[in-house]
């Protein structure tokens, strides 16, 4: 206990340490950005060593990193110089600054690196039909001029849909420019995925639990400060929820809060929340959930030892028990009876959990005398637990378990998932941006390939289309925007394969990423950096926006005149799909953006823009009235809603259907939480795997059992390890990756707990080779007691680098090991994989950071 005292007094020293820097720096922000905040107003307050005149501006930092901040730059001569966080107001605890993380206070390491593409550029040995297919990703780069890019483009399309029709297109990729483009054109096949979320994304919605995928599962931070025990089952959020998300769990925790961590790493959030560990296998967690609801049944006594709210489930729930069954379901499928093993056999004891999960016995009975003795508790999960393959169990029993205790409704009391920008902090956003106004354009075609089986689809030629039947498909043109699949994708040796088979692919990119690399045809696309603007949200409280920092670098051009410049050589007028132009859609965004009002219920719009404004910018409009001037939102780059305990923004999930369950019926058939969901079972059967009605053990493909190769006589089988993905802090995803300041300061080993390194007679700092049936990769181990034996940790996004000698990776890609195996509804299964790792006798590793970058001379 006294070490955490010390560790929170230390981290508040540090912080009121800042607020003296930064109230330093609120004076010289009154002055206008547009009049320009001098290099020298930084001097006074001693950070900045510039000479000469800059200008700071709030720049883009806008990947799916897991956060959202201001990220502020100083520009001098058209490149930026320094960069900066949230220095807009004081830092409070109730009005908390948006701080950067590594990753954004680096983004000029990226917008400038040296590995920027610069030129469009086609493959050597490319050809009209893909020319020598097999080069793809080892083949020289040669330069090209757009109009030969494009047209080269523009005539693949032509020749590949007027063969194989619009079908033999898959785009990749949020990106909506492209997308837009090529369903003006007459469409594409598309690809989906529960990639973040996991299990929870086609579940949520049936169970009636809530919004709990995105906003609406769990109460507001300010609330979090009356949870008496906080659970964080699978969720490390000092690590993948930068931003003010750990300083509002210390809040809680300041409060009163005791901590608990489930997870198979002793985090980064345990250490700094000082909380109990219990190391879990990963893909389990369904078994230990259901060993403490077996418990909170066996022990539960409702007048000296009342562990189960039996009041929660009959008012709000339906399946617990044979006496609360929807109409036509057999009695006997009821969730109590499951638990008890009184049909199957198996009561699902302590004993039979543990020996899944790894978790004794004791420790479950002691979870379950804590979650059911406590008052008032945050059970709060992240997605990873549910990125697992046959994750749907996992989420129905973590959701049971919530409504069992009645941890749900009640200030302080809360189930849900607590993840991303959102973590710890959930309810209606206090802030919208306004849309756009570009035109909605639909995809003609409606293929839709799950992610799963989208290398398979393009190998074999069929797939199943979703919640219908098999379909054929003949992938000729894949088309890579936005999103790097080849990478963040399961199976990259499948995917390589898949790409090496189809005769066309391009790829929009600023670094020769993995699709790039893979590709025939390159476009070098503007950054964020160094488009017109945007509007963008993060937690409830915050809106942010940007405007443009510098102008293209080299020959790069935005995504949209990327996709205005095809739909140009395809014949078709650029102005169907963008009608506007970059500047009005950012104008739009901004005069659209809406703040609520004091009174927690009506929004209004939050800039004032006069004729003066929009003559200014140049773009069609109307004056209107809002609670700042449009200048002060843009130089300021945030509005944030002010908070204090008893305002009117607070928020506590269900409390509507709990004090009222008739007028206000969850989003379920029946309308109440369903413990037994007939719906879900309804839609798995058109899916790829059934799914029960009630929580049950499912063995994952690829899960603990699937390391065995005998599980009754306990003989471990070729891949005897669990692997999971942690995302990592020096970088989101794949992106940012490539800079060589993040690739220094976190070094991406593998971590490897000591006794399964000692066994194999690893040191710490020594390179290994993980291998599946799938790929070979090597990695330097990080020798740690902080993971759990039997499980190894690869962070999440690591760019992958074959030596073509000997066909082993050297840069450590997660995805290799993911199977490439749709089970459920299609969710992602990333966190369900299995390995072997021994040392690896050849040339050790060197640190990434000294290999050489990849950049492309002509
Ligand atoms: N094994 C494993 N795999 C995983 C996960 C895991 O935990 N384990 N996590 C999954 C999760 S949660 C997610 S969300 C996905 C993320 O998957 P992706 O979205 O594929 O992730 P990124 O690597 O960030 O890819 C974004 C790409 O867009 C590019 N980009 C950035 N800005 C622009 C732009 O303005 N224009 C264009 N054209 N391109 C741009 C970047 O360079 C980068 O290549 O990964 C999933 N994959
Ligand atoms: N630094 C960084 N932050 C990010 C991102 C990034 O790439 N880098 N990506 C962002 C995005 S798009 C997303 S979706 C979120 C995802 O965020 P999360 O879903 O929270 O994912 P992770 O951070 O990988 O995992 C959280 C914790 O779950 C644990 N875990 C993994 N598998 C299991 C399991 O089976 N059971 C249990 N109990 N625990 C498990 C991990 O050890 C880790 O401590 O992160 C966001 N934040
Ligand atoms: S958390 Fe995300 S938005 Fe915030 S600074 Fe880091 S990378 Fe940028
Ligand atoms: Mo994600």
């Amino acid at each position: 206990m006294l070490d955490i005292v010390s560790k929170i007094n230390d981290f508040k020293m540090s912080r009121r340490a800042f607020i003296g820097w930064s109230s330093a720096i609120a004076v010289t922000t009154a002055i206008p950005v547009s009049r320009g905040l001098v290099a020298k107003a930084e001097n006074n307050i001693g950070i900045a060593e510039t000479d000469g005149e800059g200008i700071w501006k709030t720049a883009a930092c806008w990947h799916n990193c897991g956060g959202r901040c201001v990220n502020k730059v100083l520009i001098k001569d058209g490149v930026v110089i320094r960069q900066k966080t949230d220095d807009t107001h004081e830092d409070s605890p109730d009005f908390p600054q948006q701080r950067g993380c590594l990753r954004g206070r680096s983004q000029r390491h990226q917008v400038f690196n040296a590995d920027r593409l610069k030129y469009p550029m086609k493959r050597k040995n490319w050809a009209p039909g893909g020319g020598k297919k097999e080069l793809r990703g080892k083949d020289q780069w040669v330069r090209l001029s757009w109009d030969e890019a494009l047209d080269i483009v523009a005539s693949e399309t032509k020749r590949i849909t007027g063969k194989y029709g619009n079908e033999a297109i898959m785009v990749t990729g949020g990106d909506a420019n492209i997308r837009n483009a090529m369903s003006a054109i007459g469409g594409f096949s598309a690809c989906y995925g529960s990639s973040s979320w996991g299990a929870w994304r086609w579940i949520w919605e049936n169970m009636g639990v809530g919004e709990g995928l995105i906003v609406n599962g769990i109460n507001d931070r300010i609330d979090l400060r009356n949870s008496q025990l906080i659970v964080l089952w699978g969720a490390n959020p000092a690590w993948s929820s930068m931003g003010s998300v750990t300083y509002n769990f210390l809040q809680a925790k300041k409060a009163g809060a005791r901590f608990i961590t489930i997870d198979p790493l002793y985090t980064d959030s345990a250490n700094v929340f000082d909380a109990d560990w219990v190391p879990v296998r990963p893909g389990t967690d369904d078994a230990l959930a259901f060993g403490i609801m077996y418990t909170l049944l066996d022990e539960d006594n409702p007048t000296t030892n009342p562990l189960v709210k039996w009041d929660f489930l009959d008012k709000y729930t339906i399946g617990f028990d044979e006496d609360h069954m929807p109409e036509g379901a057999d009695p006997k499928d009821n969730f109590k009876d499951y638990l008890l093993g009184t049909y199957d056999g198996q009561p699902k004891t302590p004993e039979w959990a543990a020996e899944i999960c790894g978790v004794e016995p004791s420790k479950i009975r002691e979870l379950a005398r804590e979650i059911g003795g406590t008052e008032r508790v945050a059970l709060l999960t992240a997605w990873a637990p549910a990125r697992i393959a046959n994750g749907e169990g996992w989420v129905q029993a973590f959701s049971t378990l919530g409504m069992m205790t009645g941890q749900m409704g009640g200030s302080g009391k809360m189930t849900g998932v607590s993840c991303w920008e959102y973590a710890g902090n959930m309810g209606p956003f206090l802030l919208t941006a306004g849309g756009k106004g570009l035109p909605a354009i639909t995809n003609p075609i409606d293929n839709q390939i799950n992610e799963n089986e989208m290398w398979d689809a393009v190998l074999d030629g069929k797939f199943l289309q979703r919640y219908e039947k098999e379909r054929n498909v003949n992938i000729q043109f894949i088309y890579h925007n936005y999103e790097n699949h080849l990478q963040t994708r399961s199976n990259i040796a499948k995917g390589i394969k898949a790409h090496h088979e189809v005769e066309f692919v391009v790829t929009n990119a600023y670094a020769l990423t993995t699709n790039a690399k893979y590709s025939d045809i390159v476009l070098p696309v503007a950054t964020q950096w160094e488009t017109a603007g945007a509007v963008k949200g993060g937690n409830r409280e915050i809106l942010i926006n940007w405007s443009k920092i510098i102008e293209p670098l080299y020959e790069s051009k935005t995504d949209q005149e990327i996709a205005e410049a095809l739909l140009q050589k395809l014949g078709k007028d650029p102005k169907e799909v963008f009608p506007i132009t970059a500047e009005q859609q950012y104008f739009n965004q901004l005069s659209g953006s809406m703040v609520m009002k004091e009174n927690g219920v009506d929004y209004e719009p939050l800039c004032t823009i006069t004729s003066q404004d929009i003559k200014e910018w140049g773009v069609e409009g109307t004056p209107q009235k809002g609670r700042i001037p449009l200048k002060e939102f843009v130089d300021t780059g945030i509005y944030q809603v002010p908070r204090k305990p008893g305002d009117n923004f607070g928020f506590i999930a269900y409390k509507d259907f709990i004090d009222d369950p008739e007028a206000n019926p969850v989003s379920s058939e029946s309308g109440k939480f369903e413990i037994y969901c007939k719906a879900i079972n309804e839609l798995s059967k058109t899916a790829y795997s059934e799914i029960a009605p009630i929580p049950k053990y499912e063995v994952k493909v690829h899960g603990y059992e699937a390391t065995f190769e005998d599980w009754e006589a306990k003989k471990k089988g070729k891949y005897p390890y669990q692997m999971i993905n942690p995302h990592y802090l020096r970088r989101s995803h794949s992106t940012l990756d490539n800079v060589p300041q993040l690739r220094e300061a976190w070094p991406n080993p593998v971590y490897i707990s000591r006794k399964d390194a000692d066994e194999k007679g690893v040191k710490d700092g020594e390179t290994v080779l993980l291998s599946n049936e799938y790929a070979k990769s090597l990695r330097p181990a990080a020798v740690v007691e902080t993971i759990m034996p039997g499980v190894i940790g690869l962070p999440h996004g690591a760019w992958v680098d074959f030596d073509e000698k000997t066909g082993i990776d050297r840069g450590g890609a997660d995805n290799l090991f993911v199977p490439h195996i749709p089970k459920g509804l299609g969710s992602s299964g990333f966190n369900t994989a299995r390995v072997n790792f021994e040392k690896w006798e050849g040339e050790p590793l060197e640190e990434d950071v000294k290999w050489e970058q990849r950049i492309i001379k002509f």
